[in-house]
């Protein structure tokens, strides 16, 4: 059975037959781990999770091309700067296909947008890191990309049609992604030893805001209990992070870099890895807005809306002109 749900309209009333057989049709199909599709009925609150979800991925996509965007113009080689536009751009789509999901639920776009642009919105705490060095682009690739892969690839099964729909191609770009960033990292610790330590010093900085990529942990996750139970999250924030480490450990070792937590060591009695505490306050500075970047992404995304409303302008003017010139056909 699903999870008690909340009432079906705002209303105090109890809800009518329709609405009942509606909610029931509704747990049908969540019990038989179907889909959940834009014009079916769907609780208020399945509608507004989505949406809190699927604009907070969308956003995280559209705030995330700005750490590697910094690197485009000095990228070390025409090569590596094909393969960072190529992933920048693979970013861009994401954030689009996110956001064309969250429309089938009733946010437009525009709206989203000037939540973000508000400050209003939420988006991955990753994002708000700085990239001061070329190996940031290969840890990011390693950790924050098979971060979003280990929590992403079971959201191919969300209930939600569209959002698992998109999640399949995004994860897809995703892997590629990732093996870009693991082969950067990778040349550089076989390079010279100033590039080794480049390496390691990027590795240092990003694993602990990548494991923090999960969420709180789940005694102090407020979402997850419904959201597993509406299949749209399938593991918890705890599970999803535990996995991602033991996938992390051999691949470090391939990579000859050291992962920095000195208490990480396989324990066979729980069959996975035992860790360091994660630093819970500098996780809730940065959700809080104040972490080192959040600031500066906020403006630059306010500053690149502002440039672009000339294309807007320009988009919505020839739509009109189309519409007219239509109208004056029939
Ligand atoms: N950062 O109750 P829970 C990428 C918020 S895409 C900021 O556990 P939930 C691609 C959470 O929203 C990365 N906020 O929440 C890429 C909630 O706040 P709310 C983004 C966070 O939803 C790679 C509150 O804390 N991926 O990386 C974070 O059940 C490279 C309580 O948390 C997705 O969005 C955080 N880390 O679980 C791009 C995946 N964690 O809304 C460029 C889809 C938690 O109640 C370069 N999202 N919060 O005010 C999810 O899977 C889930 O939403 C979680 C959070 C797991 C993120």
């Amino acid at each position: 059975m699903t999870a008690p749900l909340a009432p079906a309209s705002a209303s105090t009333t109890q809800p009518s037959p329709d609405e009942q057989a509606a909610q029931a049709q509704f747990d049908r199909i969540i019990d038989a781990d179907g889909r959940i599709e834009p014009r079916d009925w769907m609780p208020a609150a399945y509608r507004k999770t989505l949406v809190r979800q699927i604009s907070q991925h969308a956003h995280s996509e559209i705030i995330g091309m700005q750490p590697e965007a910094n690197w485009i113009t000095r990228a070390p080689s025409l090569k590596r700067k094909s393969i960072l536009m190529a992933k920048v751009q693979d970013e861009a789509g994401h954030g689009l296909y996110l956001y064309s999901a969250a429309q089938t639920l009733g946010i437009g776009r525009e709206e989203m947008t000037d939540q973000l642009i508000a400050g209003r919105a939420r988006y991955s705490s990753i994002f708000n890191y700085p990239t001061p060095t070329w190996a940031d682009m290969g840890a990011i690739g390693w950790l924050v990309d098979g971060a979003a892969i280990a929590n992403q690839v079971p959201l191919c099964r969300a209930s939600y049609g569209p959002y698992g729909r998109a999640m399949v191609r995004i994860c897809k770009e995703e892997s590629f992604h990732q093996r870009q960033g693991f082969e950067i990292l990778l040349e550089l610790s076989q390079g010279t030893e100033a590039q080794h330590r480049m390496a390691q010093d990027a590795v240092d900085r990003w694993y602990w805001p990548s494991l923090m990529m999960f969420g709180p942990p789940d005694d102090e996750s407020p979402n997850s209990a419904q959201s597993m139970a509406w299949n749209i999250k399938r593991f918890s924030n705890d599970e999803l992070r535990q996995r991602f480490v033991g996938m992390l450990v051999p691949q470090a070792e391939v990579l000859g870099l050291t992962l920095p937590d000195p208490n990480l060591a396989w324990n066979d009695e729980t069959g996975a890895y035992d860790m360091s505490e994660i630093d819970w306050t500098e996780f809730h500075e940065v959700l809080a807005g104040r972490g080192p970047c959040n600031a500066q992404r906020l403006q630059h995304r306010r500053q690149a809306h502002e440039d672009g409303a000339w294309v807007r302008e320009a988009a919505h003017a020839y739509a009109a002109t189309q519409a007219t010139t239509e109208q004056v056909a029939a």
